[in-house]
């Protein structure tokens, strides 16, 4: 693996090291980071010397693309063989890339409402769940943005679905003005002739922070797409909760088709930055909400379900086309957008900087942080898939390292999919084959009910079919992601700690 952050460590050991050093030769043992400013010099200008006004750096503007389902794995930068995203690639080689990025929850709302506000979704009342209101309190990364100077706005899909007020704009001023007038999108958002509206409406002077949400590759997929597996063997290109069948591989198809033209249109979009000019001090995000709509992926905490592509890009970048392996959560990208703003980050952004990945002279606050772990969790996903009124959540946690997965269920007496006839919340394609039995595994892996406590060894089990919890060799392992947990909630004050039923009360509108 090219530079995981052990050699940046390494380096930041390396770096301070001379830091240290030179600090020594001035006599000044001071610690260096954007906190303590180095005192000033002992020699102020002679009187009668005008001091030069210095103009400060310009601020940099903040560019946010996300895709809309799309699993860590499918792009090219992961090598998966049926995928070219060379855009997303391009931005990942000379930035940042980041292999082990997750989402706050499987679903549009939560992730959002998380990456939006820097917080864990449980803290985001209606925002936890999908389809209910914009939590209106709570303050989001656009809303400190416009507060600080900066002209803030999104086009297409931004926080949501959900309802907002006139006065919330989580992400910013809508631009939707244009809109595709052929092909399946017909009638969408023109996110990229709406950005370029958005740039051209101001002067270059003015800072931006502009939110891009593509609704690629959410299903229904793009009848365009062909089958890609013809005469394949499928063997390691099908995760395995998946069955190997043509509508599977029409599926999927239709998937990567549309992942590939969101990156097309990333394309389009990076070429309008440089085209205005703002490329250069614009700092760059690809990523997406969470992961592929398929059975035991989006709307499930498997990692298929949560882990996305995360890639950033910045000409200020002082260490570029790092792999980084550390465990990274997208609430993290408010406060790291509002600290190179120069902005205070608010108290209740839970999100911990990724600036100390991109300036050399942070890297130090690495050593005070826990990056071998991430969290997230789901309440509720799609509306009245319970049947009657009631519409019960399914109040469901989780936390990831590098070799396991461990997943706490809360009502393991409930259907996780919704309840049979419903619905099934993931609508595997595959169930709709399900009546036959040959694919009835696939069918209960989805939707059938779960046991109080799964936990998973990715090291043998990568794509988490077997559920070791109750194996007594995993005793200590399980002991021991069990309190991390707990202790993650404890610290962001999870709701349901005290009420298993807390985001019951939100509702969810049809
Ligand atoms: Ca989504």
């Amino acid at each position: 693996m090219l530079g995981s952050m052990k050699n940046l460590r390494l380096k930041t050991i390396f770096y301070m090291f001379h830091v240290y050093f030179a600090l020594f030769l001035m006599g000044c043992t001071k610690n260096v980071s954007a906190d303590t400013p180095l005192p000033p010099t002992s020699n102020p200008p002679a009187s009668g010397t005008p001091e030069v006004p210095k103009t400060p750096p310009q601020r940099p503007n903040f560019l946010f693309i996300i895709s809309d389902d799309q699993s860590w794995i499918h792009t090219s930068m992961e090598a998966y063989p049926f995928i070219s995203t060379p855009n997303f690639d391009e931005i990942a080689k000379n930035g940042l890339y980041f292999q082990n990025a997750f989402a706050a929850a499987p679903s549009c709302t939560p992730s959002r409402s998380a990456i939006i506000t820097g917080q864990e979704f449980w803290q985001l009342e209606s925002g936890a769940v999908l389809l209910s209101d914009y939590p209106s309190e709570k303050i989001s990364y656009q809303h400190v943005l416009q507060q600080a100077g900066y002209v803030a706005g999104f086009t297409g899909k931004g926080w949501g679905p959900g309802r907002t007020t006139e006065a919330d704009k989580p992400t910013g001023q809508a631009f939707n003005r244009h809109r595709v007038n052929s092909g399946d999108m017909k009638g969408e958002a023109d996110i990229v002739a709406n950005f370029e509206e958005f740039l051209g409406s101001m002067t270059k002077d003015v800072p931006f922070s502009f939110w891009i949400g593509s609704k690629d590759p959410h299903r229904p997929f793009s009848p365009d797409a062909v089958n890609r597996f013809e005469n394949q063997d499928m063997t390691g290109l099908l995760p395995a909760f998946l069955p190997d069948t043509e509508q599977i591989r029409f599926d999927l198809s239709g998937y990567l088709y549309e992942s590939e033209r969101f990156d097309q249109q990333v394309g389009e979009i990076l070429a309008l930055l440089k085209r205005f000019d703002r490329y250069d001090n614009t700092v760059i995000v690809i990523t997406s909400d969470n992961g592929m709509d398929f059975g035991r992926a989006k709307p499930q905490n498997y990692t298929y379900g949560v882990q996305v592509p995360l890639a950033i890009y910045w000409t200020g970048l002082e260490d570029k086309g790092e792999i980084i392996d550390d465990f990274i959560q997208l609430s993290d990208i408010a406060p790291t957008f509002i600290e190179l703003a120069g902005v205070e980050v608010p108290a209740e952004m839970t999100g911990e900087s990724l600036v100390p990945y991109m300036k050399v002279a942070e890297r130090g606050r690495l050593e005070q942080q826990e990056r071998d772990a991430a969290y997230s969790g789901y309440e509720r996903h799609a509306p009245f898939i319970r049947g009657g009124e009631l519409n019960l959540t399914y109040p469901r946690r989780a936390v990831y390292t590098k070799d396991f997965v461990y997943i706490r269920n809360y009502h393991p007496e409930r259907w996780p999919a919704g309840d049979p006839p419903v619905a099934i919340e993931g609508h595997p394609i595959a169930l709709s084959d399900a009546d036959g039995n040959p694919l009835e595994p696939y069918y209960s892996l989805s939707i059938a009910k779960r046991p109080a406590e799964e936990l998973y060894d990715l090291r043998v089990d990568p794509d988490q079919m077997v559920n070791v919890a109750a194996n007594a060799d995993y005793a200590e392992v399980l002991e021991t992601l069990r309190n991390r947990l707990l202790a993650k909630q404890q610290a962001t004050q999870d709701p349901i700690l005290e009420d298993v039923d807390y985001f019951q009360q939100f509702p969810s509108y049809p």
